[in-house]
């Protein structure tokens, strides 16, 4: 009798455990929903985004956040849905883009492309 209820025990556990792995698994938490910050020029002052590539599940999203060397934004290759055209000046100044696609989007900072500001998003 003790050892069937040690069983017992056993495959509640067991099951607790598969059922975890199933909503992890299915992304069934909505907290799974990550938000990355890009800045938009280095803290040591470069014209670049920090981090320039950043990989991130389907549904995330990302926060650029102006930091130095403004004006700044973000144009995305093909996807104006995604673009922020609209010049930040000031330190700070922030907005967000979510990712529902998988894929790969390259984008740049219209004012300092030719200075190589550009950037690569990775949606896996
Ligand atoms: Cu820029």
């Amino acid at each position: 009798m003790v050892f069937a209820s040690l069983s017992r025990f056993w495959y509640q556990i067991l099951g607790a455990f598969l059922v975890f792995g199933f909503v992890l698994g299915t992304g069934g938490l909505s907290v799974n929903a990550a938000t990355v910050e890009v800045k938009l020029g280095t803290d040591s002052g470069m014209l670049a985004f920090e981090p320039s590539t950043v990989t991130i599940k389907t549904g995330d999203t990302i926060k650029f956040i102006n930091n130095k060397l403004a004006p700044h934004n973000a144009v995305f290759d093909g996807h104006e849905e995604l673009s922020h055209s609209d010049l930040a000046f000031a330190p700070g100044e922030s907005w967000e883009e979510t990712f529902s696609t998988p894929g790969t989007y390259d984008y740049w900072c219209e004012p300092h492309r030719g200075a190589g500001m550009v950037g690569k998003v990775i949606v896996e």
